[in-house]
């Protein structure tokens, strides 16, 4: 039987990362979506397709079928509510660090602190183990403005050079996770397309596993 596969990934970082593991387990996109608007982009192979989403709206997509899998990061993993997904294989791509950031010096307020983010779960999570009460203030985007207007003392983001915290004078105070991106499969598409779901994670599991090695060596 020809079993299709949809792969549902955003554009961006996460798929210029996983490009290279597609290749490697000889699936080639024909469109780029970087300079493409389509969203449905078709492969070199007739039985596979690619789905371009938002990042955050990965693990939807996966979980109620329209797409069999999806690389997500750990980040956006964490705030999906649910154990829907199955999570084989950490892809090791766009990594980053989850942390807490606060400008330097910042004195204790009297009241809860709070913590602007867009990852609340995670936010409340990581305070609630600590035994902190916090006050969260859910944020779309540019964080790093909200402790510089009063808004909140501290943001919760997503940390890779370091750079965007500096040049809005924060520092990163704690660390709540290291993020990389996961492979997720609908639980259905497992069970009824079996054989192509396990050749597909099994050829991407050699890729990543090669390309970590390629990494070892060169340092
Ligand atoms: O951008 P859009 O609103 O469409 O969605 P998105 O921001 O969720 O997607 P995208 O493509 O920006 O990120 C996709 C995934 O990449 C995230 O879910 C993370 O798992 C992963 N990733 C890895 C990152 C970063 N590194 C990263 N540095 N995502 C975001 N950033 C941002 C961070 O939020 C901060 O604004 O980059 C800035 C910090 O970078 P440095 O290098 O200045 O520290
Ligand atoms: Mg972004």
């Amino acid at each position: 039987m020809n079993e299709t596969l949809t792969i549902a990934l955003s554009k961006g970082r996460i798929f210029k990362e996983t490009v290279p593991l597609l290749a490697a387990a000889g699936i080639h996109p024909v469109d780029d979506p970087a300079t493409s608007r389509k969203l449905i982009l078709e492969t070199n192979r007739a039985d596979v397709r690619l789905v371009v989403v938002r990042a955050a709206d990965v693990p939807t997509y996966v979980e109620h079928g329209a797409a069999d899998l999806g690389v997500a990061g750990k980040d956006v993993l964490m705030e999906h509510p649910g154990d829907n997904l199955y999570e084989p294989l950490d892809l090791g791509i766009a990594r980053c660090r989850m942390m807490v950031a606060a400008r330097p010096g910042q004195s204790t307020p009297r009241r809860r602190r709070r913590i602007a983010t867009k990852y609340v779960q995670s936010t409340r999570r990581h305070f609630a183990a600590k035994g902190e009460q916090v006050e969260i203030i859910k944020l779309y985007g540019s964080m790093e403005l909200a402790p510089l207007v009063g808004l909140a003392d501290a943001i919760v983001d997503l940390v890779d050079t370091g750079n965007t915290l500096r040049a809005n004078g924060l520092e990163p105070t704690e660390h709540i996770a290291d993020i990389s991106s996961r492979l997720v499969v609908n639980k259905a598409s497992l069970k009824i397309k079996t054989t192509a779901v396990r050749a597909l994670v099994e050829r991407l599991a050699q890729a990543v596993a090669a390309s970590k090695e390629a990494a070892s060596c060169n340092d």
